[in-house]
């Protein structure tokens, strides 16, 4: 290889990203569930470093996973399921309990405080690329029960 192709094959590395899309997770937590509860609700403060979107996720806590919103409707509470939740750059995306959320549907196993469950964010970029995010998720006991209508 002469000097000038690998000049030119230089060129071309340094315009592939290095690093993948990535999101700041913090304050992640998912809600205790009593034995028998199908479904928990996991929560927690995202900040994307590029304009990304968040398209799906998994769970090894669950069979699936939902985006959720909660909105208010004629006085009740209900949840419906989002297709993605927009990750503008830079910009603290809160999931929390009475709004976005995500959703563990169908659990293997009761959610337990004080232990740790793991969720798998699927997120796109403008190029419709997409990467994954790990987040611990410690599971927290809620003391007051919010209602859950599905
Ligand atoms: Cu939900």
């Amino acid at each position: 290889m002469n000097s000038k192709h690998f000049l030119a094959l230089l060129a071309m590395l340094s315009c592939t990203p290095l690093f993948a899309d990535t999101v700041k997770v913090d304050n992640a937590w998912a809600r205790a569930t009593a034995p028998g509860e199908p479904v928990a609700g996991a929560f927690m403060d995202l900040v994307a470093d590029t304009d990304l979107t968040l398209v799906s996720a998994t769970s090894t806590a669950s069979k699936s996973v939902e985006l959720h919103t909660m909105a208010m409707d004629k006085g009740v509470m209900i949840m419906r399921q989002v297709k993605k939740i927009s990750l503008p750059k830079g910009k603290t995306v809160n999931l929390q309990p009475g709004g976005l959320h995500i959703m563990l549907i169908d659990l293997n196993a009761p959610l337990q405080a004080d232990q740790k469950t793991q969720v798998t964010l699927t997120v796109k970029n403008r190029k419709g690329k997409t990467s994954e995010v790990v987040v611990e998720v410690p599971v927290r006991a809620m003391t007051e029960m919010a209602g859950h209508h599905h």
